[in-house]
């Protein structure tokens, strides 16, 4: 009885503690966008859809109306921007204002999950919050919970999500897109370098000589050996006509360069050497949306749904707004990404990245992988993570291999090069972890500036050491002039030579002759998760006795085979056309066998 009492009283002074803390919170709340908006005599109506419920979707679609309605679109924005930095012109796209604004809580500031910018937002001073790295534990479906009904979900819009649900709303399938995140796009819009093909018309245009098999036997090669051949096999065949099909759909992928392990230039991006990634996912977006598919963000898929049999038969989704509901569902395409940025499967799977940074976007953190397993997949090269070697020392930018395979090279604290640039990722980024301070310099000059556009933003960012001579750079970086001058010296007899002696790097494109010279100091961080769901060549997901699980497939970085135990830069935005494409195809044949 005493015990009872004890009990009751504890809780009674918890729930008066809570009260105090939460009351005292509200007493000293700043203002959010709710008040702002009060106080200059705005009523609900105003963000809200006049007469209706205060309810909003998923997709914040009618806030966000308003807010265009009131003070323009991204763009009428972007040119009234007083910042250095245009918070309202990005390579995010045209994406929500509230993914930054918020009418009810404090406003944060996107962009900060990944960069350092000094930038000040109306009603909220703080980062967004990071997604959480653990998927929710669902134990039982919830009685008389909502639901609804399609033909496919596809999990996730990366480049692999949009291509599989367009190729299958194109064969006919009703489709449902979910996302977990505020906007579209995923790692793949983050993807700089290029997209890898072998035999295209942009390559022959240019006179390259290059086939599927030279592309296949380079991915091998790259992935030590480890990789699923089949699916190198498929992954190569099926390049060309990915770009083809992008360029259809209205991409721009003729320019051609050079990216690590590659025996030839098939990295495709477009012209002037821009950033892949942004313009094929804003591609993609325009079609998805031509086509009416039915987008929805801040849509966390928790479990995949099966039957007794273990078929797929749907997802359980928890939205923003809409909370729990289920959508069943004939296929379920898996295309969630990897893990790079969940620090805790990666220190899981590899102790020895322990705390390193990543280039990855705030939502990888591996929830494919996690629903994938649970619904009976089996998951293949999990420690396969791979890191990259040049992302920006003091921020979370990657520095795109392009530039590299443009000519750059890379010098120790001692202005000497220690590696071939060009070698595969794993190669230069332990030859990196060798030097003093365990960075290097990225190296370059205005020639090598001016042959790829995505440098400007590494300006703009405010990345750049630069030097008006190869002496004024060496001192500006603290390291011995003479030995840089040399180093550059040497390289440049090698390029006119054709012929590295020191380092065999075997492709030299441009030699650094024209100031201004520019550096950028680097270091390896977390990039890429080979390993993931098995798959089979139709993309089925593969289950623990290797048989196919009935309805479910998956395609991009959340499956593993592809790459083995190392991937070549540009054959990821590669696999997620190619595979996301295959995906959204036979998911579709699938569906239409059903009915
Ligand atoms: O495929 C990649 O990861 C890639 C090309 C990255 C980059 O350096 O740009």
């Amino acid at each position: 009885m005493k015990g009872r009492v004890l009990v009751f009283l504890m809780v009674l002074c918890l729930l008066f503690v809570s009260f105090a803390v939460s009351y005292g919170q509200q007493a000293s709340k700043d203002p959010v966008l709710a008040d702002v908006h009060k106080a200059k005599g705005l009523q609900c109506a105003s963000c809200h859809e006049k007469g209706k419920k205060v309810k909003v979707d998923d997709n914040e679609a009618i806030p966000n109306k308003q807010c265009v309605v009131c003070h323009g679109n991204l763009s009428t924005l972007s040119k009234k921007s007083k910042h250095e930095i245009n918070p309202h012109k990005s390579h995010l796209g045209d994406i929500n204002c509230t993914t930054c604004h918020h009418g009810h809580k404090p406003s944060t500031t996107y962009c900060l999950s990944c960069h350092n910018f000094d930038i000040k937002i109306p009603a909220g001073t703080v980062s967004a919050p990071l997604p959480s790295i653990k998927l929710p534990e669902i134990k039982e479906i919830p009685k008389g919970i909502k639901t609804e009904k399609t033909d496919i979900v596809v999990v996730g819009s990366g480049a692999a999500g949009l291509s599989a649900a367009i190729t299958a709303h194109d064969k006919g399938a009703k489709v449902i897109l979910l996302e977990k995140m505020p906007i579209t796009g995923g790692n793949s819009q983050l993807a700089a370098g290029g997209m890898n093909a072998a035999g295209t018309k942009f390559q022959k245009e240019k006179g390259i000589n290059d086939s599927p098999d030279i592309m296949y036997e380079d991915t091998m090669k790259g992935g030590k050996g480890q990789n699923d051949p089949a699916l190198v096999r498929i992954l190569a065949d099926h390049s060309a006509k990915s770009v083809e099909w992008l360029t259809e759909l209205g991409a721009d992928l003729s320019d051609v360069g050079r990216l690590g392990g590659s025996s030839v230039n098939r990295s495709h991006r477009p012209k002037g050497g821009a950033a892949v990634g942004a313009h094929i996912t804003q591609v993609l977006k325009e079609n998805a949306t031509k086509r009416n598919i039915d987008i929805r963000i801040n849509s966390r898929v928790v479990k995949i749904l099966e039957d007794k049999k273990g078929n797929i038969t749907g997802v359980l989704v928890e939205g923003k707004h809409s909370g729990l509901y289920r959508i069943n569902s004939k296929a379920v395409i898996l295309t969630a990404g990897g893990f790079s940025a969940n620090p805790e499967m990666v220190a899981y799977y590899q102790p020895a990245y322990k705390g390193m940074t990543t280039s990855n976007q705030p939502g990888a953190t591996g929830d494919g992988m996690q629903l994938g397993e649970k619904a009976g997949g089996q998951l293949v090269d999990m420690k396969e993570i791979q890191i990259h070697p040049t992302v920006a020392v003091g921020s979370r930018i990657l520095i795109t291999e392009a530039v590299r395979g443009n000519g750059a090279i890379l010098v120790n604290r001692e202005g000497k090069r220690f590696v071939n640039e060009i070698t595969t990722r794993d190669a230069c980024s332990a030859a990196i972890l060798k030097q003093t301070g365990k960075t290097a310099f990225l190296v370059f000059d205005e020639g090598i500036r001016k042959s790829l556009k995505q440098i400007e933003g590494y300006f703009h960012l405010n990345l750049v050491v630069e030097g008006n001579s190869i002496k004024d750079l060496a001192d500006k970086l603290k390291i011995p002039s003479d030995v840089l001058e040399d180093t550059i010296s040497t390289y440049n007899k090698a390029v006119e030579a054709k012929n590295d002696a020191e380092f065999k790097r075997p492709d030299m494109p441009r030699a650094l002759k024209t100031a201004k010279f520019y550096a950028i100091e680097v270091m390896p961080g977390i990039h890429y998760t080979m390993g993931g769901i098995k798959i089979d060549t139709e993309t089925k997901v593969i289950n623990k006795d290797g048989k196919p699980i009935k309805g479910f497939y998956a395609a991009g970085e959340v499956t593993g085979g592809v790459h083995g135990a190392n991937r070549l830069g540009g054959n990821s935005i590669s696999e997620t056309i190619t595979f996301g494409r295959i995906a959204g195809q036979k998911a579709a044949e699938f569906v239409r066998s059903k009915r």
